[in-house]
């Protein structure tokens, strides 16, 4: 089986074409969500957000066959320049089969060491974390970045944990130096002192799926992120 991120040529050796993991840049990491999207086709929007500052696209798909959701990652896979990797929600065979970027993986989705055996070295594995415990568990894993899930309750995913806050992001900022990106009732309102408490990035959904104008919503959220680190460094 081919690793991620990889492609065989004729001698049969690996040729790798990406070299996402060492730049991956958490900045505004795109969910998506097609029931948000309103019936807009979701490549237009995904290729619209990444225009704006998008720097990680995951397809989450719940209501979707194995088919389309393959058929979708590979469309999506097309809009998305070389820089901006595609990380697939969950199925381990949709990643290898779009040939994705990497994986994104909840507590009870397939271990991570079990994920990292069959994608390769190169693949980019992200994990959410809803405790203190599992941010501290998560340490020895072999992961590329953490989610904090969520960081606000929101009416996108209802059936998450109690929420971070501001607080336990910086908490969990202390206890790990592994990329972590805030996900979880993130809008323009709120991302300034997220970046500020420690994360590296911000994940939405509805900040930028439901947006009237979702390229428009992405140049702003990257601003205020990247303001938001600036002030952060000083
Ligand atoms: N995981 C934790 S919260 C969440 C996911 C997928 C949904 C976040 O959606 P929104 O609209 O950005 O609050
Ligand atoms: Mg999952």
């Amino acid at each position: 089986m081919a690793e991620m991120g990889a492609d065989r040529r004729s001698s049969g050796q690996p040729v790798t074409s990406m070299k996402k993991k060492q730049t991956l840049d958490l900045s505004l990491y795109l969910v998506t969500d097609r029931r948000l999207a309103q019936n807009r086709p979701l490549q237009e929007l995904v290729k619209r957000a990444v225009s704006g500052g998008v720097t990680v696209v995951q397809l989450r798909e719940k209501d979707c066959s194995s088919r389309e959701f393959l058929e979708l990652a590979l469309e999506i896979k097309k809009v998305l320049t070389p820089e901006i990797p595609l990380i697939i929600n969950d199925r381990l065979d949709i990643a290898l089969a779009a040939k994705a970027d990497g994986l994104h993986l909840g507590q009870t989705d397939l271990p991570v060491e079990v994920a990292r055996k069959l994608l390769g070295p190169r693949a980019i594995i992200g994990l959410s974390v809803e405790t203190s415990e599992q941010l501290t568990r998560a340490r020895n894993l072999p992961v590329d970045y953490l989610a904090l899930s969520p960081v606000f309750l929101t009416s996108t995913k209802t059936d998450t944990a109690p929420a971070w806050g501001l607080e336990g992001i910086a908490e969990a900022r202390k206890i790990t130096s592994q990329p972590l990106v805030a996900i979880g009732g993130l809008n323009k309102t709120n991302v300034p002192e997220v970046i500020k408490a420690g994360a590296d990035g911000v994940a939405v959904v509805s900040a930028i799926c439901a947006a009237e104008d979702p390229e428009e919503a992405a140049r702003n959220l990257r601003r205020l992120v990247d303001e938001a680190r600036k002030i952060r460094e000083i």
